[in-house]
């Protein structure tokens, strides 16, 4: 049976982690039986904008450590690269730039590889039309020649297509040509990196998986991106992980977490979705990791402005009488609470804190030191009505 893949992924925009980081959320997915760290920092330029370069012997040095501490913990990294800002489907100078960039990094020691395609133009770029019909004709050669000339290396090749998620697809018949032909040229087993209905799903069934499942014959790797700030970086996504389904999910190749580069908070939700994996009940497991991660009670009385992306409005009004009690309870939990993750909350915290404030006046002038203090000055005045 084809291995399957549970864990994290680097692989948001806005942050990077240090070594020492990565370590602890390998140490982390140890700790829940997760077996799987894909490396794709949107931030790393060696990674996506600047691929063509090789990454510096030093880099080098520390990924090669970094993945035996992994292969000793039988977590496989996965590194990715993502050369399609300015790849050049049409120059062998190009393949030859990419296959290099491959060796150089599995050569520390990965059994897996990605090439990674999202966030780019849709468009074959024009002087490649008189050679491939379509992007995902390109997609698909590239793919299938990479894994005829690493065969030798006995890798795994995954994909990310640069259609991953199904509201990307615009073809009103549901059916991506961009996605029939990239599967017409890829290779069996090819493990695809795919988000689900949206590029932020608040739920992923089997049947939502269906049709591109049954495309890439079940080789899905879900690329989970609900707690994932980097579109909205002021917010803080913490609540239950839920909207998932487990069957539909395990008959595909895998589940991974995209989430914020901020390592304990990624690590309580690497435990959210380990407790998803075993079965456990979405809320229960969110109240037992809260207290595992030892958040203070006080938390629960404003997690509802922490909740998932999805969340919807509720249509109760903020009262006088909720702010002070919503109020009492940030402060405890800026105040009281000391721990490193209390550390990684406490600007969400903080402008969690300030807003209440403002809603709570309306009547602007009468703090107004307070909003010359915490604004620039530009945003203070509109504030103010000036
Ligand atoms: C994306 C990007 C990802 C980013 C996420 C959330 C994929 C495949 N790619 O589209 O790097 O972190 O949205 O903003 O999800």
């Amino acid at each position: 049976m084809a291995h399957k893949f549970y864990g994290y992924i680097e692989g948001y925009y806005g942050r990077m982690l240090t070594w020492e980081e990565r370590l602890r959320l390998l140490n982390h997915l140890k700790k829940l039986s997760l077996n799987a760290y894909l490396y794709a920092p949107k931030q790393d330029p060696y990674h996506r904008q600047e691929w063509r370069a090789p990454y510096p012997r030093e880099w080098i040095s520390r990924f090669r450590q970094f993945t035996l501490a992994a292969r000793k913990k039988n977590i496989r990294v996965i590194p990715a690269i993502a050369p399609g800002l300015s790849f050049d489907y049409c120059s062998n100078a190009d393949y030859k730039k990419l296959t290099g960039k491959i060796q150089q990094i599995i050569s520390c020691g990965s059994r897996d590889c990605a090439l990674l395609m999202d966030d780019i133009s849709e468009e074959l770029p024009k002087n490649c039309v008189k050679y491939f019909t379509s992007l995902g004709r390109a997609h698909g050669k590239l793919v299938a020649r990479l894994s005829l000339d690493l065969a030798g290396e006995s890798v795994t090749l995954w994909f990310c297509p640069t259609i991953y998620a199904n509201s990307l697809i615009k073809e009103k018949s549901g059916i991506s040509r961009y996605l029939v032909d990239l599967s017409l040229e890829i290779p069996n087993n090819f493990p695809l990196l795919w988000t689900g209905p949206n590029i932020v799903s608040k739920s992923i069934s089997g049947p939502d998986l269906k049709t591109i499942a049954e495309l890439f014959k079940d080789n899905l790797v879900i690329w989970d991106n609900l707690y994932a700030n980097d579109y909205c970086p002021s917010r803080l996504f913490l609540g239950p992980f839920k909207g998932r389904n487990r069957s539909g999910i395990n008959g595909q190749r895998g589940l991974m977490l995209n989430t914020t580069g901020m390592p304990l908070t990624d690590c309580f939700y690497l435990s959210l979705m380990a407790a998803f994996l075993r079965g456990e009940s979405a809320r229960q497991s969110w109240r037992k990791t809260l207290s595992d991660f030892k958040v203070p009670k006080e938390f629960f009385t404003i997690a509802a402005f922490f909740g998932l992306p999805s969340d919807a409005v509720n249509s109760k009004r903020l009262d006088r009488k909720s702010v002070r009690k919503f109020q009492k309870a940030v402060d405890y939990l800026l105040w009281q609470w000391k721990s490193p993750l209390q550390c990684e909350w406490y600007p969400f915290l903080f402008a969690f804190a300030n807003d209440l404030k403002l809603v709570q006046t309306p009547d602007r002038a009468r703090i107004r030191g307070w909003i010359v203090k915490k604004y620039p000055p530009l945003l203070a005045n509109a504030l103010l009505g000036q």
